[in-house]
């Protein structure tokens, strides 16, 4: 059996749109702006738990809001743990990303079940609570707040803008759903894929990566130096798969021409512990086989998987 160590943590689940959101405010009814940047400053720091460790999703998904914030409006706001000694933060400004030992952290964890996250304002705006009941909900959440209120969807999908509001009556509770994927294969959309992405291609939707005739995507995996390696694809259509150690020199690894099933969807894997001889990193590098013709690549997921 081979055990799974996909870059950054090991992670089976992937958050798909969200699925019904209710919201205090309805239609017509006055809100008070609450402003979060303004003028390409904030300020608002973003707070996480200080036990999780960097690999840990809901860590990463207070990564993810920071950097949405900083591409959307040049905000640079600051990530800080929740461990505070005996300081008094009731005053501060903070965005608290998961299960934060605030107690506003606490009090919205009880208003959800473990399907669903919550995005809350607290008192005069002092707490904005971004969270799920798991890390897997947090991190829809996150994603839910920087696709709605930052105007941010992926590295080459935002608005610009100088200021981001939302209302202070915001409360948003929200199911989501938990797509497992038996092998641990990372699902395209998900925030673990985007932090495979090197260059970005294609179109997501529904938990699949589609490429066009002269899309090019590049992952960037990361393992171990002379460890041994599998790379798994579930992909489908014209694929051609190329990688590289160092991202300059490509070789051929496979393409929807080497197996029995055309252009079927399957899961194709390859031997690439070779280029972990010198390397801690590879290069995937997936585009269309035939760039004259309409079938292209649609990716479903990417695994590294060590070899024992
Ligand atoms: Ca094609």
């Amino acid at each position: 059996m081979s055990r799974r160590i996909i870059a950054f943590a090991a992670l089976f689940a992937i958050i798909l749109p969200v699925v019904s959101a209710c919201g205090s405010i309805g239609a017509g009814e006055e809100s008070t702006p609450l402003t979060i940047v303004s003028g390409g400053s904030t300020e608002y720091v973003i707070v996480r738990n200080d036990l999780y460790s960097p690999d840990n999703l809901s860590v990463r998904s207070a990564v993810d809001l920071r950097r949405a914030i900083l591409a959307a409006t040049g905000a640079e706001i600051s990530l800080k743990t929740d461990w505070d000694g005996q300081e008094d933060n009731t005053a501060r400004k903070e965005i608290l990303v998961g299960d934060t030992n605030r107690q506003e952290s606490k009090d919205a964890l009880e208003k959800i079940t473990g399907d669903q996250f919550i995005i809350k304002v607290y008192g005069d705006g002092t707490k904005i609570v971004i969270t799920g009941k798991d890390e897997f909900g947090t991190a829809a959440a996150v994603r839910y707040f920087c696709e709605n209120f930052v105007g941010y969807r992926s590295e080459t999908e935002y608005e610009q803008k100088d200021e981001v509001v939302i209302p202070l009556e915001l409360e948003v509770i929200s199911t989501y759903i938990e797509i497992a994927s038996s092998d641990g294969g990372i699902i395209p959309g998900s925030s673990e894929e985007a932090s495979l992405i090197w260059q970005e291609a294609g179109t997501v939707e529904a938990g699949r990566r589609m490429l066009s005739r002269t899309d090019v995507l590049i992952y960037k995996l990361n393992g171990k130096r002379g460890k041994g390696y599998t790379l798994e694809l579930d992909i489908e259509g014209e694929y051609y798969v190329t990688v590289s150690p160092d991202g300059k020199t490509y070789s051929r690894l496979f393409s929807h021409s080497d197996n029995g099933y055309a252009t079927a969807r399957g899961k194709y894997s390859a031997d690439v512990t070779q280029y972990f001889a010198d390397s801690d990193t590879l290069n995937v590098r997936i585009s269309d086989y035939n760039p004259t013709d309409g079938m292209s690549p649609i990716i479903y997921s990417v695994n590294l998987i060590e070899k024992n």
